[in-house]
């Protein structure tokens, strides 16, 4: 038997990325890529803004998710999952490409991950390799620069997704800095660059690429993974080994890695010079509607909080007391409190703070509330960190729709 990938979900693994593979291959229409949604799961969604209706589909390794595009594939995660535990299950994680050359059976038997570049000694490690190397394990958010880009208002280009383009878990691997000292680094690197096995459909697209620069890429945090919640990357989490970089965009977590290399000048691809920027100001925004004049690169995750425990259109008991319950988390700098208004926002009270799973973690809060009168209700939830972040009441505009930055807002009625 081959060292092929044999993820959790049992001896089919292979088999269907290849039938994942062949479908890609043809170009087939929905139907053909994925299998029709089980009857427990709804066959389509209506996500709560203009154009929001998405089908589910069923890929390798996952239950029926929220599909955004099949070629690349992109998948969100249902919202509800978020109540159900800190941690998001592996098959229900998020998925997004930016190209449709995926892969869909890779060969552990001659997988190679190259550390090269400016480098005293170039490496050329197997995943065997890279576990020698040693082994961490740290529970970070992950998640994309255009998570809830649905949202914006007004509207902006790009993927228009809910709130499920994020997910938490406990990533497994080696800190990236044990394997550049590994490879010796020469005087005069700047930067890291890192490319994984999948490419543009016709390769005439500028291959999706990125870089940290050289102090963030030897923080000790960040990790090449080759496990997420204690089982094996699924493939479309970037199968075998993919970078972790703790309280970042989504963005920087390149999948698939096949080449780290260490640059002596600064990367100035597609990726790095032009997509992924922010206003190049405290917030990250400008005027809703405007135009981005000086820009920086997309660095470390905005605050958020959301309520996961009731959702828009949920109807509560006056006099019946419930747990509202959400989760919050920031770019690693610490939350330090997560408030509740039932009020929309006129009147706060502080919630609890669950288990402290490190700063990077989603982290639960909970707390007490009973409806006192009859009547439409609208539920915010806001996190402050150490560094006094917090969301304001209207959201934050950027013309990516990166960053989604507000007070989320819940509506419910208590009859
Ligand atoms: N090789 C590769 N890595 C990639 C990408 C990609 O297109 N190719 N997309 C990035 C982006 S923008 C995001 S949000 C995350 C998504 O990771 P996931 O699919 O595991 O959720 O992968 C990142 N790493
Ligand atoms: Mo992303």
């Amino acid at each position: 038997m081959t060292k092929s990938h044999r993820g959790d979900s049992g001896p089919t693994t292979r088999r269907s990325f290849l039938q994942l593979g062949a479908a890609m291959g043809v170009g087939a229409a929905l139907g053909g890529l994925s299998r029709v949604a089980s009857a427990a799961a709804p066959a389509v969604v209506d996500l709560p803004f203009a154009n929001g209706m998405r089908p589910m589909a069923t890929f390798p390794q996952k239950r029926p998710l929220i599909l955004q595009t099949a070629r690349p594939p992109q998948l969100e995660t249902p919202f509800r999952i978020f109540n159900e535990g800190i941690f998001t299950p592996n098959d229900a994680f998020f998925v997004r490409y930016h190209w449709s050359g995926v892969p869909t059976d890779i060969n552990l038997d001659t997988y190679r991950v190259e550390i090269k570049g400016a480098v005293n000694t170039p490496l050329s490690l197997s995943l065997a390799d890279v576990k020698k190397l040693g082994e961490t394990t740290l529970a970070a958010a992950h998640q994309c620069s255009g998570n809830s880009r649905g949202f914006f208002e007004p509207r902006v280009n790009g993927g228009e997704s809910g709130n499920g383009a994020m997910g938490n878990a406990r990533w497994t691997g080696v800190p990236l800095k044990a394997v550049l000292e590994k490879a010796g680094l020469k005087a005069g690197a700047v930067q890291v660059s890192f490319n994984g096995l999948d490419h543009p459909p016709f390769g005439d697209g500028p291959d999706f690429i990125k870089a940290l620069e050289l102090d963030h890429a030897l923080d000790g945090e960040v990790m090449l993974a080759w496990a997420m919640n204690g089982e094996d990357l699924p493939m479309l989490n970037g199968y075998p080994l993919r970078l972790v970089v703790p309280g970042y965009y989504g963005t920087y977590w390149v999948k698939h890695l096949s080449d780290i290399t260490v640059l002596d000048k600064p990367l100035e691809n597609f990726w790095m010079k032009t997509a992924y920027r922010v206003p190049d100001d405290a917030c990250a925004c400008v005027a809703p509607g405007g135009k981005m004049t000086k820009s920086r690169p997309i660095g470390k995750f905005a605050i958020r909080s959301f309520i996961t425990s009731v959702l828009d259109g949920d109807k509560l008991h006056v006099g019946k007391s419930t747990v509202l319950r959400g989760i919050a988390f920031d770019g690693g700098y610490g939350l330090t409190a997560v408030d509740v208004s039932s009020d929309g926002g006129r009147s706060w009270r502080r919630a609890k703070l669950g288990d402290d799973h490190g700063k990077y973690s989603f982290r639960e809060w909970t707390l007490p509330f009973t409806p006192a009168k009859r009547g439409p209700l609208q539920l915010k939830v806001r996190a402050f960190n150490r560094i006094g972040q917090t969301q304001p009441m209207e959201a934050l505009w950027n013309p990516s729709g990166y960053m989604r930055n507000v007070v989320e807002t819940t509506r419910v009625t208590a009859i």
